[in-house]
């Protein structure tokens, strides 16, 4: 069959109906484990010469669908569905590095990422090396970092909270000759609008939690790769420290990923409209999105995404107590953290999403106290932008 456009893998998936039921959409296999036809069977299973599930620990068909429906999406050959967004992040790091290595990272992160990174990872004496500032460094200031013992590269673009955008065929470029594989959070982005693997990466997470589930209501995280590289963080950490992603929460997911391309343009084109309408308003000092011809990383989202995507930050005159009123005096806006969701969400990163970030590490990151993080829903943008001019103007 002649290859289908993006909007119409994402609708379709992979799977094909069960022969006798037909279903439109696969049923949820909710079991812990699985029958055997007879001993010979399960023991076949064990050794890899028969083919079957064992438990739901280790596979799943609903969670299956699910990573081979994100495989496709970020044209990896395989994915790993996990319990949660930090649990995917974890899992890789944990595979990929052991006591003694290192990683290089860029320093604006998810405050989760970077108290994952700066506390637990380096309890287990895996060093992690932040670029900073990360989203503009260039080449050689990146590859300064590396050694024998530098076991992975790790970038977020664009970045939580503040949008930088960092070029992903450039830390590509800095990873490959070294033979050390270049990780990219997705989340921000999704495949819809960036595809990370095309473009030199070679491991894609998410917090399945935001876009890709797209309602806010559950947590999951995504790990994509080769197979080979799959089959590693499987075996070294996935299967036995248990991270897996629920069936349930899989069905969801891949109930949400259908509508993944109508939800991720209107994201895009309100989040565009409200940011233009931000930039002019004389109460706010600066706005942060990728897609304004302001920003300082618009020409590297311009060449590595098909749109700019539904977050935005932005400072307003008058600092915290000023940002404090924008938050305590929104209706349409929700006053809550993640992100992704139908409903416009609004929050503060430096007491909510970064507070795991030092101030000295968050100014050193470019997350500035007054920094308000706006993700923008798919209402009809001018009740959005009413909302804000309400409280702006109090
Ligand atoms: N990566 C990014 C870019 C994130 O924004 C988050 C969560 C994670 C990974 C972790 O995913 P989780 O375990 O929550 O599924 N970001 C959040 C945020 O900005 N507000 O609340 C959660």
């Amino acid at each position: 069959m002649k290859k289908v456009a993006k909007e119409t893998e994402i609708v379709h998936g992979t799977h094909s109906a069960h022969s006798t039921s037909m279903d439109l959409v696969p049923p949820i296999h909710m079991t812990s484990t699985f029958r055997f036809k007879n001993a010979d069977h399960g023991a076949g299973i064990f050794q890899g010469t028969s083919e079957g599930y064992v438990y739901t620990r280790i596979s799943n068909p609903t969670v299956d669908l699910l990573q081979e429906k994100i495989a496709v999406l970020e044209q990896g050959e395989s994915a790993i569905a996990t319990s949660s967004g930090m649990s995917a992040i974890a899992s890789v790091s944990l595979a990929l590095a052991k006591p003694g290595d290192n990683f290089i990272a860029c320093s604006t992160v998810y405050g989760g990422t970077f108290a994952l990174f700066n506390k637990h990872l380096r309890d287990f004496k895996i060093e992690p090396r932040f670029v900073y500032p990360s989203s503009y460094a260039s080449k050689d200031r990146i590859e300064a970092l590396v050694d024998e013992n530098t076991r992975f590269l790790y970038m977020e673009t664009p970045a939580n909270p503040t949008l930088d955008v960092a070029d992903i065929g450039l830390w590509a470029s800095v990873a490959k000759p070294h033979n050390i594989p270049l990780i990219v959070d997705n989340t921000f982005a999704s495949p819809y609008l960036q595809r990370p693997l095309t473009l030199g990466a070679d491991i894609v997470v998410h917090s399945a939690t935001k876009y890709l589930g797209g309602h806010g209501d559950l947590i999951g995280g995504i790990i994509v790769g080769t197979k080979k590289m799959t089959d590693h963080i499987r075996e070294e950490y996935v299967t036995h420290y248990g991270p897996i992603m629920s069936p349930f929460n899989a069905w969801l997911i891949s109930r949400g990923i259908k509508t993944l391309a109508v939800r991720m343009e209107k994201h895009s084109s309100n989040a565009l409209k409200i940011a233009q309408w931000l930039e002019g308003h004389s109460k706010v000092k600066k706005v942060y999105y990728p897609g304004l011809v302001s920003h300082s990383g618009h020409h590297i989202a311009k060449k590595q995404m098909k749109k700019f995507g539904g977050m935005i930050a932005f400072e307003v005159k008058g600092g915290i107590p000023a940002g404090k009123i924008i938050m305590d005096n929104v209706k349409l806006c929700i006053l809550a953290v993640s992100l992704g969701d139908c409903e416009t969400l609004i929050q503060h990163p430096a007491s909510m999403t970064h507070s795991t970030y030092t101030r000295e590490e968050r100014a050193k990151a470019g997350i500035s106290d007054g920094l308000i993080r706006l993700s923008v829903g798919i209402e009809d943008p001018d009740d959005i932008i009413a909302d804000l001019d309400r409280t702006l103007s109090l």
